[in-house]
């Protein structure tokens, strides 16, 4: 096999045959095998949550990356809510991006040294002073903090980190792999931002790529399409597999996310624009039952346009959306702003109960 020498695309099995896999790779697995097998003794339905943005490094040892965008936002709410609607979940994300719980208490939008207050002792000793928290945030920190103990203590959120696209790659594979053992119990929500492009180990340059030569050309090749893997293989068809579709162009979503249904055969694309994504995204699912296959597979690679035999009709397309304001604006009552993570995951629990049940 030439893979080495000019690849241009690559299979997911050509891709894994060649790229290696974090050295990590196998403590994971143990790790996610215990949880999946604790979740199941208990009864619970789990849900792979991957979330934040992969990076595409330009050497090896790493002083330039291509990034993905996304603070990781919609995964650590989604994941709150799945496990409010009692899922256990595996958070797969981004190092340093957003998680659950925490992610109240971003460094950046809510620091919390803003809401903690030095209170002197007044027992006239010299005993250190308390630390509390200000009246105004009480309420608030004490509904995530109770939250996030209740997980704790029942041992339902299971975290992975992620840096690379390769990482996701391998670490993807490995959780499918083992989560696959509970079937149509398992669901999969692809929220991470993954990007379409990568340098294989073999093309990296070792050290820190020199100015000297003047402008920079990279020739990048493709990430390997890995949900048809993902539905057919991995999962044996049997996962509730949802992906994201995020473009900038609204009128590319519907077609786009109809395209990635039609090529992969999984059971919902989340569609949403980039600067709409806090209060709109686009559900598109198939019709049931779905109608006959009109032509072969697309190969590995193959750029995702819609196929002539892709219409319309053969989609169910659901709009869900909340009021901007109330996205935006903090309700004055609660202080919080409204989430629509909160309708996505609720929307999808009850898909998920008739996937189980047998149904579409
Ligand atoms: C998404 O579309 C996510 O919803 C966002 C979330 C990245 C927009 P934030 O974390 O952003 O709230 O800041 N994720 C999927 C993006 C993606 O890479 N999709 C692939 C594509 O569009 C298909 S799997 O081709």
């Amino acid at each position: 096999m030439q893979a080495s020498v000019e690849p241009t695309s690559f299979s997911a099995e050509e891709y894994f045959a060649t790229q290696p896999p974090p050295s990590s790779l196998e403590d994971t697995i143990n790790s996610v095998r215990e949880f999946v097998a604790r979740q199941a003794k208990e009864g619970r339905n789990v849900v792979l949550v991957t979330s934040g943005g992969t990076t595409v490094p330009l050497e090896l040892n790493v002083v330039r990356f291509l990034d993905n965008f996304s603070a990781g936002t919609r995964g650590a709410t989604s994941a709150e809510y799945f496990l409010k609607a009692g899922y256990a979940v595996i958070f797969m994300h981004r190092q340093f991006s957003l998680q659950p719980f925490s992610r109240h208490y971003s460094h950046s939008t809510n620091p919390f040294l803003d809401f903690l207050e030095i209170e002197p002792s007044n027992d006239g000793t010299t005993s250190a002073p308390d630390i509390c928290v200000t009246r105004e945030m009480r309420q608030d920190l004490l509904e995530v903090l109770t939250a996030y103990k209740s997980v704790q203590a029942a041992g339902t959120l299971h975290t992975l980190t992620f840096v690379t696209v390769n990482d996701y790659l391998w670490l993807l594979r490995a959780v499918t792999k083992e989560l696959s053992v509970l079937g149509k119990r398992a669901m999969y929500y692809l929220a991470a931002a993954v990007s379409d492009f990568f340098l294989p180990r073999q093309k990296l340059s070792e050290h820190k790529i020199q100015s000297g030569k003047g402008s920079l050309h990279i020739e990048m090749d493709q990430v390997p399409k890995i949900l048809k893997p993902m539905v057919v293989e991995w999962t044996k068809g049997e996962g509730f597999i949802v992906s994201f579709k995020l473009e900038t162009d609204e009128k590319l979503l519907a077609p786009k996310a109809r395209a990635a249904l039609e090529r992969y055969g999984h059971q919902v694309v989340i569609g949403n624009d980039l600067n709409h994504r806090k209060y709109e995204v686009l559900f598109v699912e198939r019709k049931f039952p779905p109608p006959a296959s009109t032509g072969p597979a697309p190969e590995p690679g193959t750029p995702e346009k819609e196929s002539p035999n892709s219409n319309s009709s053969q989609f169910v397309e659901t709009w869900l959306r909340i009021p901007v304001s109330a996205a935006t604006t903090p309700n004055p009552t609660t202080h919080k702003v409204k989430e629509i993570e909160e309708e996505i995951v609720a929307e999808l629990v009850k898909r998920h109960v008739r996937w189980i049940e047998g149904g579409r």
